[in-house]
């Protein structure tokens, strides 16, 4: 007798697929996103022809030009647990908690966590993560006692995920993957769970939650959920922002982030757009439907870096505090100009030194043939004095999360209004560990998964040299 064995779809083509599948609805409801994908493209080709190899040390050509990441909302523990067993289907999982509620003058009251892969290899295949924000509706702060009980019942009622979305999702994350046909029917269900909407959106209700933040009506102020944005990748966000703008579209004043300078790319650049008003329906209070236009989402674009240990990360923030003290004591330059300064001030001019300085991290490498320094004393090989010599090279850990202080300036950007706030009432305590909870599963933590990534090329390179390397 023969077994049958069927193949299965595994979770790195699941996501490849699924983000292709999201990016094609996303351009069909959004054009200027398909804009975007254009213009990010040429940038990409442009930077390889003129870098060369040298332009695929923060990822092949090939991979930063299919990277997105999305961006999605949801309004309570529940969805955000279900929306969590959706991704685990795609290898998707929970990484890095972002509280955007204090982060911005506007009123965004949303806590957040990105579902990406985390194994390297999973990363290489592709990358595809998506940026999750959960309203905090127990939040004093933003919701008084009928709207946070208004809110929680409407958020209840509805359903973002159908029992048999969840039910593939569930069998894909325990299995490793789906036969064809039923890897077939759960990108369908998972895609059309993301899909805009045409269910008519009640006019007061929606209109009542906007003048609190326009986050949170379009959060729970509609039926369902729907991809906020799709972020291609690029490797010269400058090069990007000028060709958008040549082209006639308003980008925000500055693109977020670390500013360009001659050294080593940090962390994460993002800017952005605003997209164009969407047609949707609403519901007035009289009971007719009309047509109406909402303009909530947007395009946007990133730029990847190194990744930080967590002293690269202090420095990092002291850099963007002194930033600010420098600007609020009268220096009248740009953000972005006076952060070039203060990084020209005080990090390393290349990767190597920024890992050699303890500052990110990098994966090491052997070069083969090249002749090895002197031990140290004790015997051991120091890492510096190998990449002086030439026999190891550093390559840089990309760094795969968000934000806080970028998510927040590109959801205040994208906004008209800043809402209001509460700020003497006690706000609702949300923490990593509270998602998780929810989620049924760890928040990882960006910093540790970068640093173990390091850590493994370093173990790897000891055993290769059968020599303890110290760093
Ligand atoms: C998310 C805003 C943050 C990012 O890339 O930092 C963000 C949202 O608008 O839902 O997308
Ligand atoms: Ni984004």
């Amino acid at each position: 007798m023969t077994t049958m064995t069927t193949t299965l779809v595994a979770h790195a083509e699941l996501r490849a697929r699924f983000a292709v599948a999201l990016a094609e609805m996303y351009g069909a409801e959004v054009p200027a996103y398909t804009t975007l994908v254009e213009v990010s493209r040429a940038v990409n080709a442009g930077v390889a022809a003129a870098r060369g190899a040298d332009a695929e040390r923060l990822g092949s050509l090939e991979r930063v030009t299919a990277e997105r990441h999305g961006a999605i909302r949801v309004g309570s523990a529940r969805e955000l647990e279900q929306v969590g067993r959706v991704f685990a289907a795609f290898g998707m999982h929970p990484v890095g908690f972002y509280d955007l509620r204090d982060a911005s003058a506007s009123s965004v009251p949303v806590v957040s966590t990105a579902f990406r892969p985390v194994d390297p290899a999973e990363l290489a295949a592709n990358p595809f993560r998506v940026f999750t924000s959960v309203l905090a509706v127990d939040d004093a702060r933003f919701f008084d006692a009928p709207t946070r009980e208004r809110l929680e019942r409407f958020v209840e009622e509805r359903h973002l995920f159908s029992d048999e979305l969840l039910a593939l999702a569930d069998r894909a994350a325990a299995e490793g993957g789906l036969p064809a046909a039923e890897a077939d029917e759960l990108l369908r269900l998972a895609t059309d769970a993301f899909r805009l909407s045409t269910e008519p959106v009640d006019r007061a209700w929606y209109s009542h939650l906007e003048r609190i933040s326009a986050v949170a009506a379009d959060i729970g102020g509609v039926p369902a959920t729907h991809i906020n944005h799709l972020t291609p990748r690029v490797l010269d966000i400058d090069d990007l922002y000028r060709r958008m703008s040549e082209r006639g579209i308003t980008m925000i004043d500055e693109v977020q982030g670390p500013p360009a300078w001659e050294g080593p790319d940090v962390l994460l650049r993002q800017t952005s757009f605003r997209a164009l008003a969407e047609e949707r329906t609403f519901r007035e209070a009289d009971g007719s439907v009309v047509t109406g236009s909402l303009r909530v989402r947007f395009g946007e674009v990133e730029q990847r870096g190194i990744a930080l240990t967590a002293a690269g990360r202090d420095l990092y923030d002291r850099l963007v505090a002194e930033v600010d003290a420098r600007r609020a004591g009268g220096d009248p330059r740009t953000r972005v100009e006076v952060a070039r300064d203060v990084w020209r001030e005080h990090l390393p001019r290349t990767e190597a030194d920024l890992v050699l300085a303890g500052l990110a991290c990098g994966e090491v490498r052997l070069v083969e043939g090249a002749a090895l320094p002197d031990r140290e004393a004790d015997g051991s090989l120091s890492l510096r004095a190998l990449v002086d010599a030439g026999a190891v090279v550093v390559d840089p850990v990309v760094y795969e999360d968000f934000l806080p202080r970028s998510a927040a300036g590109i959801f205040q950007s994208n906004l008209t209004d800043a809402g209001t706030k509460d700020a003497g009432a006690v706000g609702a305590d949300y923490g990593a560990d509270r998602l998780s909870a929810i989620l049924g599963k760890t928040v990882q933590d960006p910093i540790a998964l970068a640093t173990d990534q390091m850590q493994r090329s370093l173990d790897a390179l000891s055993a290769q040299l059968k020599t303890p390397v110290t760093h």
